[in-house]
Protein backbone atom coordinates (compact mmCIF):
# COMPACT_ATOMS: atom_id res chain seq x y z
CA UNK A 1 0.00 0.00 0.00
CA UNK A 2 1.32 3.39 -0.60
CA UNK A 3 1.40 5.37 2.69
CA UNK A 4 -1.89 7.10 3.98
CA UNK A 5 -1.39 10.37 5.29
CA UNK A 6 -3.72 11.60 8.62
CA UNK A 7 -3.35 15.21 8.06
CA UNK A 8 -5.47 18.43 8.86
CA UNK A 9 -4.74 21.09 6.20
CA UNK A 10 -3.91 24.10 8.63
CA UNK A 11 -1.52 21.69 11.29
CA UNK A 12 1.88 23.01 10.38
CA UNK A 13 2.90 19.71 11.87
CA UNK A 14 1.82 17.80 9.10
CA UNK A 15 2.48 20.50 6.96
CA UNK A 16 6.10 19.72 7.36
CA UNK A 17 5.77 16.38 6.73
CA UNK A 18 3.86 16.90 3.34
CA UNK A 19 6.60 18.91 2.49
CA UNK A 20 9.24 16.56 2.96
CA UNK A 21 6.82 14.03 1.43
CA UNK A 22 6.59 16.02 -1.94
CA UNK A 23 10.39 16.90 -1.80
CA UNK A 24 11.25 13.21 -2.07
CA UNK A 25 8.01 12.70 -4.35
CA UNK A 26 7.10 9.84 -2.12
CA UNK A 27 2.86 9.22 -3.37
CA UNK A 28 0.74 9.09 -0.33
CA UNK A 29 -3.04 8.93 0.38
CA UNK A 30 -4.23 11.77 2.93
CA UNK A 31 -7.13 11.20 5.15
CA UNK A 32 -8.31 14.76 6.56
CA UNK A 33 -8.65 14.90 10.56
CA UNK A 34 -10.68 17.50 10.97
CA UNK A 35 -9.57 19.19 14.11
CA UNK A 36 -11.95 21.91 14.94
CA UNK A 37 -14.60 19.04 15.06
CA UNK A 38 -12.30 16.88 17.62
CA UNK A 39 -11.70 14.76 15.24
CA UNK A 40 -8.23 13.74 17.08
CA UNK A 41 -9.74 12.68 19.49
CA UNK A 42 -12.25 9.70 18.27
CA UNK A 43 -11.22 5.89 19.57
CA UNK A 44 -10.51 4.98 15.68
CA UNK A 45 -7.55 8.57 15.49
CA UNK A 46 -6.24 7.91 19.39
CA UNK A 47 -5.85 3.92 17.58
CA UNK A 48 -3.57 5.32 15.11
CA UNK A 49 -2.02 8.00 17.53
CA UNK A 50 -2.81 7.61 21.18
CA UNK A 51 -1.63 11.38 21.59
CA UNK A 52 -4.28 12.71 19.36
CA UNK A 53 -2.53 14.95 17.35
CA UNK A 54 -2.04 15.29 13.60
CA UNK A 55 0.32 14.08 11.71
CA UNK A 56 0.49 10.18 11.29
CA UNK A 57 2.08 8.15 8.73
CA UNK A 58 0.65 4.60 7.89
CA UNK A 59 2.90 2.25 6.58
CA UNK A 60 0.54 -0.24 6.25
CA UNK A 61 2.96 -2.69 8.46
CA UNK A 62 3.23 0.20 11.09
CA UNK A 63 2.14 3.37 12.28
CA UNK A 64 4.57 6.86 12.59
CA UNK A 65 3.69 9.56 14.79
CA UNK A 66 5.53 12.73 15.35
CA UNK A 67 6.63 14.99 12.46
CA UNK A 68 10.07 14.64 13.42
CA UNK A 69 10.21 11.11 13.65
CA UNK A 70 8.60 10.52 10.77
CA UNK A 71 10.96 12.93 8.46
CA UNK A 72 13.76 11.66 9.62
CA UNK A 73 12.20 8.26 8.69
CA UNK A 74 11.82 9.15 5.65
CA UNK A 75 15.14 10.55 5.24
CA UNK A 76 16.33 7.33 5.85
CA UNK A 77 13.71 5.47 3.33
CA UNK A 78 14.28 8.19 0.72
CA UNK A 79 17.59 9.37 0.66
CA UNK A 80 17.17 11.93 -2.48
CA UNK A 81 17.32 15.22 -1.56
CA UNK A 82 18.50 14.63 2.05
CA UNK A 83 16.71 16.70 4.24
CA UNK A 84 19.41 16.48 7.01
CA UNK A 85 23.48 16.05 6.35
CA UNK A 86 25.35 13.21 7.27
CA UNK A 87 28.35 14.97 8.59
CA UNK A 88 27.74 14.85 12.19
CA UNK A 89 27.89 18.27 12.68
CA UNK A 90 26.26 19.95 10.20
CA UNK A 91 23.13 17.61 10.84
CA UNK A 92 23.33 18.95 14.59
CA UNK A 93 23.04 22.12 13.35
CA UNK A 94 20.11 21.30 10.82
CA UNK A 95 18.39 20.08 13.98
CA UNK A 96 19.22 22.73 16.00
CA UNK A 97 17.50 25.23 14.10
CA UNK A 98 14.30 22.76 13.15
CA UNK A 99 13.82 22.11 16.92
CA UNK A 100 14.13 25.66 17.94
CA UNK A 101 10.80 25.44 15.65
CA UNK A 102 9.39 21.60 16.23
CA UNK A 103 10.28 21.75 20.13
CA UNK A 104 10.77 25.11 21.38
CA UNK A 105 7.71 27.27 19.82
CA UNK A 106 5.23 25.36 18.16
CA UNK A 107 4.16 22.71 21.44
CA UNK A 108 3.30 25.84 23.90
CA UNK A 109 1.40 27.53 21.04
CA UNK A 110 -0.64 24.25 20.14
CA UNK A 111 -4.38 24.04 20.43
CA UNK A 112 -4.81 22.15 23.49
CA UNK A 113 -2.28 24.35 25.32
CA UNK A 114 -4.26 27.72 23.77
CA UNK A 115 -7.33 25.74 25.19
CA UNK A 116 -5.96 24.98 28.51
CA UNK A 117 -5.01 28.61 28.43
CA UNK A 118 -8.99 29.74 28.49
CA UNK A 119 -10.24 26.29 30.54
CA UNK A 120 -7.27 27.06 33.32
CA UNK A 121 -6.63 30.68 33.55
CA UNK A 122 -9.93 32.17 31.91
CA UNK A 123 -7.82 33.57 28.52
CA UNK A 124 -10.02 35.17 26.05
CA UNK A 125 -9.28 35.54 22.48
CA UNK A 126 -6.67 38.38 22.84
CA UNK A 127 -4.62 36.77 25.23
CA UNK A 128 -4.51 33.82 23.46
CA UNK A 129 -3.46 35.29 20.41
CA UNK A 130 -0.93 37.45 22.53
CA UNK A 131 0.78 34.31 24.03
CA UNK A 132 1.03 32.90 21.13
CA UNK A 133 2.91 35.94 19.43
CA UNK A 134 5.02 36.07 22.36
CA UNK A 135 6.24 32.47 21.99
CA UNK A 136 7.02 32.57 18.16
CA UNK A 137 8.87 36.17 18.36
CA UNK A 138 11.37 34.17 21.16
CA UNK A 139 12.15 31.61 18.63
CA UNK A 140 11.98 33.52 15.48
CA UNK A 141 14.61 35.82 17.17
CA UNK A 142 17.05 33.21 18.10
CA UNK A 143 16.39 30.97 14.94
CA UNK A 144 17.49 34.33 12.74
CA UNK A 145 20.90 34.49 14.63
CA UNK A 146 20.83 31.16 13.97
CA UNK A 147 20.42 31.20 10.53
CA UNK A 148 22.27 34.12 9.48
CA UNK A 149 25.51 32.44 8.50
CA UNK A 150 23.62 30.24 6.03
CA UNK A 151 24.73 30.71 2.44
CA UNK A 152 21.20 30.90 1.26
CA UNK A 153 18.83 30.89 -0.59
CA UNK A 154 17.46 28.26 1.74
CA UNK A 155 18.02 27.64 5.33
CA UNK A 156 19.76 24.48 3.65
CA UNK A 157 21.70 26.30 0.91
CA UNK A 158 21.78 25.39 -2.09
CA UNK A 159 18.57 23.19 -1.27
CA UNK A 160 15.84 22.98 0.73
CA UNK A 161 16.69 20.90 4.28
CA UNK A 162 14.77 20.02 7.13
CA UNK A 163 15.24 23.23 8.87
CA UNK A 164 13.08 24.85 5.84
CA UNK A 165 10.34 22.01 6.07
CA UNK A 166 9.63 23.30 9.59
CA UNK A 167 10.10 27.03 8.84
CA UNK A 168 7.54 27.29 6.17
CA UNK A 169 4.80 26.21 7.98
CA UNK A 170 5.74 28.31 11.02
CA UNK A 171 5.97 31.64 8.75
CA UNK A 172 2.73 30.95 7.27
CA UNK A 173 1.27 30.13 11.09
CA UNK A 174 2.94 33.44 12.34
CA UNK A 175 1.22 35.37 9.36
CA UNK A 176 -1.99 33.97 10.50
CA UNK A 177 -1.58 35.40 14.00
CA UNK A 178 -0.28 38.87 12.49
CA UNK A 179 3.38 38.08 13.78
CA UNK A 180 5.22 40.96 12.38
CA UNK A 181 8.08 39.43 10.50
CA UNK A 182 9.84 42.47 9.05
CA UNK A 183 12.76 41.86 11.53
CA UNK A 184 13.63 38.48 10.07
CA UNK A 185 15.25 39.43 6.97
CA UNK A 186 17.13 35.67 6.76
CA UNK A 187 13.77 33.78 7.38
CA UNK A 188 12.11 35.84 5.18
CA UNK A 189 14.35 35.49 2.22
CA UNK A 190 14.10 31.88 3.33
CA UNK A 191 10.76 31.56 3.24
CA UNK A 192 10.00 32.83 -0.36
CA UNK A 193 12.77 30.91 -1.71
CA UNK A 194 11.26 27.38 -0.25
CA UNK A 195 7.66 28.34 -1.08
CA UNK A 196 8.35 29.11 -4.66
CA UNK A 197 9.34 25.55 -5.15
CA UNK A 198 6.52 23.69 -6.77
CA UNK A 199 6.62 20.65 -4.10
CA UNK A 200 6.87 22.74 -1.25
CA UNK A 201 3.96 25.32 -2.70
CA UNK A 202 1.73 21.87 -3.68
CA UNK A 203 1.60 21.20 -0.08
CA UNK A 204 0.66 24.79 1.45
CA UNK A 205 -3.06 24.55 3.14
CA UNK A 206 -4.85 26.40 0.86
CA UNK A 207 -3.68 23.76 -1.68
CA UNK A 208 -4.58 20.68 0.40
CA UNK A 209 -7.93 22.34 2.19
CA UNK A 210 -10.64 19.90 1.49
CA UNK A 211 -14.00 21.37 0.55
CA UNK A 212 -16.27 22.24 3.17
N1 LIG B 1 5.20 17.11 18.21
C1 LIG B 1 4.10 16.72 17.38
C2 LIG B 1 3.05 17.80 17.47
C3 LIG B 1 1.79 17.45 16.71
C4 LIG B 1 0.73 18.50 16.97
O1 LIG B 1 0.79 19.24 17.96
N2 LIG B 1 -0.25 18.56 16.07
C5 LIG B 1 -1.31 19.53 16.26
C6 LIG B 1 -1.63 20.23 14.95
S1 LIG B 1 -0.27 21.18 14.37
C7 LIG B 1 -2.55 18.83 16.74
O2 LIG B 1 -2.85 17.74 16.32
N3 LIG B 1 -3.30 19.50 17.63
C8 LIG B 1 -4.53 18.95 18.12
C9 LIG B 1 -4.83 19.43 19.50
O3 LIG B 1 -4.10 20.27 20.02
O4 LIG B 1 -5.83 18.97 20.02
C10 LIG B 1 4.59 16.54 15.94
O5 LIG B 1 5.55 17.22 15.56
O6 LIG B 1 4.02 15.72 15.21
Amino acid sequence: MIPVLYDYWRSSAAYRVRIVLNLKRVAYDSVPIDLTREAQRTPDYLSRNPQGLVPALDLGATVLTQSLAIIEYLDTAYPNPAMIPVDPLAGAHVRAQALTIVADIHPIDNLRVLNRLTEQFGADQAAREDWYRHWVVTGLDALEVMTTSSPGPFLGGMAPNLADACLVPQMYNARRFGVPLDRYPRLTAADAAASAVPEIAAAHPDRVRPPA
